[in-house]
């Protein structure tokens, strides 16, 4: 197979890098990965110089490039099977939550960014919160339909877009149901997330405005 290299942004805060990262670790693909460090100088063009998307996630196969987290998740999907839940009616369901998670939840992504050194207990607007329920309910009704662990039992792709939703739930203090709360667990425990995590842990970049929202370093 051709040289895989994925295009990535800050590993603290980009939650769209994180997810076709994690389908990669987990389809067993061999992948370099690069970082460009967005929200500096001269971001923009290195990220157009790479496609006309203009953002990261890029997956570069050789020749091809394939911006956009649900394409190289698919691209993956088509190397190795399994990624995507078995049953038709489950994987059609698993695809419509992933461009939901990608598209949908406004306000909680405006109010609670990804910013994994984060932790907070400033109290979120109404409207966060209500977004934020909307996605624990997407997970709890889908949990209470599997046996879990994961929505659709073993790990698939979905999982990866609900990882760094993951997240927010913690950095932001986020109340959430039972199910929900030990679905973020599993997530958060992942050894291919961890792997992620610690990275981000020590990643000298810091985006100051996002760091500020909701009263600073909580
Ligand atoms: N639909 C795209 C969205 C990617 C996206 O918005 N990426 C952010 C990184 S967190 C980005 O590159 N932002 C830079 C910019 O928009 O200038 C995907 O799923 O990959």
């Amino acid at each position: 197979m051709a040289d895989i290299t994925l295009f990535i942004g800050n590993k603290n805060y980009s939650s769209w890098s994180m997810r076709p990262y994690l389908v990669l670790c987990k389809a067993e693909l061999p992948f370099q990965e690069q970082l460009i460090q967005l929200d500096v100088p001269g971001f923009k063009d290195k990220l157009l110089a790479l496609s006309d998307a203009g953002t990261v996630p890029v997956l570069q196969v050789g020749d091809e490039i394939i911006p956009d987290s649900l394409a190289i998740s698919d691209w993956a999907a088509l190397c190795v099977p399994n990624l995507w839940p078995k049953d038709p009616k489950d994987r059609k369901l698993a695809r419509e939550m992933c461009l939901r998670m990608q598209s949908d939840f406004l306000e909680l992504r405006a109010h609670a960014p990804m910013n994994l050194r984060r932790r907070t207990r400033t109290k979120m607007p109404e409207s966060c919160l209500q977004d934020a329920q909307k996605m624990s309910d997407m997970w709890e009704e889908c949990l209470g339909r599997h046996d879990g662990p994961f929505l659709f039992d073993n790990w698939s792709i979905v999982d990866a877009f609900a990882t760094p939703y993951a997240t927010r739930f913690v950095s932001y203090d986020i109340a959430r149901p039972a199910k929900a709360d030990t679905y973020i667990s599993e997530l958060m425990a992942d050894e291919d997330y961890l792997s992620w995590e610690a990275d981000a842990m020590i990643e000298v970049w810091e985006l100051p405005d996002t760091d500020m929202v909701y009263g600073g370093r909580g």
